[in-house]
């Protein structure tokens, strides 16, 4: 939402709505974009043979047998073994890896159903400065061990994933690894799968592979180098939307700590003039999100956490791509829109969620469809947009919010957007400062693939429990 008038476009965009809707405008299904293929091979060789051992040596390597670039962050792969006694404890190291052990983790579990031959695991992991694996490619060798805290040797003769036999590199199912949470090679032992995604009777079960884009917003402040390193820009350049004279102030992005987790906070503050008004933005500097599942954790506010209240608000997440002329097909917008004290005519708070068509400046046309809902969103909620080759639909906190029509269907890829700006200074008119808040845990986009907001929930979990605070797999349109 950039440089264009918004007085009254609700308004406008309904009557075009309703004269759209009366053309018969078929909605066209094509064909299912496939999934994208994510898959994983594992070899293992062991260079400490013998049934007992001062150290269980398995050695690794890991081969991208997808057809899509793999970053290695989002890798597990999980080592089975029974422990020595129901006390032992167990130190991990990397003795050589070609992609240098600083990049690969070694961190170890204990099974919630153990067998005769498992009831720890050691799970192997790489830091987000381990790079990607190219289709094909592999980590080369890594000489991986780990021994008894007490340094008392270990009986791996009982070990699952162990075979004395294999001291040259072959591959090796009897250890799993992981995609981005969901389980892509070999076979844990039985009961203790680390995920199962086929399991029909899992509704929060993720699809496989995907590209994918989650960021947890875990920043030091505005000027931290890997916000832009990873894509972000924080606005400052002037323009729309909001009123006259105000500025895009970046230092009005913060990242506090709340519970726990950081998020990202935008302030937008105002004394009842242009000149003192600052609004706040956040978004991809590429334009490459189209089709798939679009989700944030959004916190609204219904009052401003100082000064007087009132003011015509709009606290936002949504999709964009640049007008290149009035009334351009190819032009994409969905949004959804928070306003916690009316605007656009309203005189309370409402949610809009809207997917655009297109739209002429001067003079002001819209060409949209809309959905909304006059109660109160102060608090978080889990916003979720997902567009296939057929619908785009909304949903807030699982619950689904709007359906729109294949009509509005982006044609090309967007921006990911955040941003809190005022839409007017009548609904205070004071000339004391006040400031409001809106606040955003993360963000995830899934190319092509449609999730439930239950999927959604599954993969940012499964982020997580990886410690993956930041990944980008979703490539340059
Ligand atoms: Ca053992
Ligand atoms: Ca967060
Ligand atoms: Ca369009």
């Amino acid at each position: 939402m950039s440089n264009r008038p918004l007085s009254g476009r609700r308004r406008v965009a309904l009557v075009l709505s309703a004269l759209l809707g009366g053309t018969a405008l078929v909605a066209v299904p094509l064909s299912t974009p496939a999934a994208a293929a994510g898959g994983l091979a594992v070899q293992y060789r062991t260079s400490a043979s013998g049934a007992t051992a001062d150290q269980s040596e398995p050695w690794f390597k890991v081969r991208n047998t997808g057809s899509t670039a793999v970053q290695l962050s989002q890798v597990k792969i999980r080592y089975y073994f029974k422990a020595d006694s129901a006390s032992a404890t167990y130190r991990f190291a990397c003795s050589w890896a070609v992609k240098g052990c600083a990049n690969v983790t070694g961190t170890f579990g204990t099974l919630a159903h153990p067998t005769g031959t498992a009831d720890r695991y050691l799970e192997i992991g790489f830091t987000s400065t381990a790079g990607s694996l190219v289709p094909g490619a592999d980590t080369g060798d890594m000489q991986l061990r780990f021994y008894q805290s007490s340094w008392q040797p270990l009986n791996q003769a009982d070990d699952y994933s162990f075979n004395g036999a294999q001291t040259s590199y072959a591959d090796w199912n009897k250890v799993t690894a992981q995609l981005a949470g969901a389980t892509v090679w070999g076979t844990a032992p039985a009961g203790n799968d680390p995920t199962d995604p086929t399991d029909p009777t899992d509704p929060t079960d993720p699809p496989g592979g995907g590209q994918a884009l989650f960021d947890d917003f875990s920043y030091s402040s505005y000027t931290d180098p890997a916000i832009s390193a990873h894509g972000w820009n924080v606005r400052s350049n002037s323009g729309g939307p909001g009123v006259p004279g105000a500025a895009w102030d970046p230092s009005k992005v913060t990242f506090p700590t709340v519970s726990g987790n950081k998020v990202m906070n935008l302030e937008t503050s105002t004394a009842g003039t242009g000149e003192s008004t600052r609004q706040t933005e956040v978004l991809t500097k590429s334009m490459k999100f189209k089709n798939g599942t679009y989700a944030a954790r959004v916190k609204f506010a219904d009052a401003p956490k100082s000064g007087p209240d009132g003011d015509h608000l709009v606290q936002t997440f949504f999709t964009i791509n640049d007008l290149k002329a009035p009334m351009a097909d190819d032009y994409a917008e969905y949004d959804f829109e928070y306003l916690p004290n009316g605007g656009w005519g309203e005189t309370g708070n409402i949610l809009y969620t809207t997917s655009w068509e297109t739209y002429n400046p001067d003079p002001w046309q819209a060409v949209n469809q809309h959905t909304e809902s006059r109660q109160s969103y102060a608090g978080w909620h889990d916003l979720v947009l997902t567009i296939d080759n057929s619908s785009i639909k909304y949903y807030v906190d699982g619950q689904l919010f709007g359906t729109h029509d294949a009509q509005y269907l982006p044609e090309r890829p967007m921006s990911i957007n955040f941003n809190q700006w005022l839409i007017d200074l009548a609904g205070q008119t004071s000339t004391t400062a006040r400031a409001y808040d809106e606040q955003v845990d993360y963000v995830l986009h899934v190319k092509d693939q449609v999730l439930t907001p239950a999927q959604v929930a599954a993969k940012v979990t499964a982020y997580r429990g990886a410690g993956t605070a930041f990944v980008d797999e979703v490539p340059s349109s």
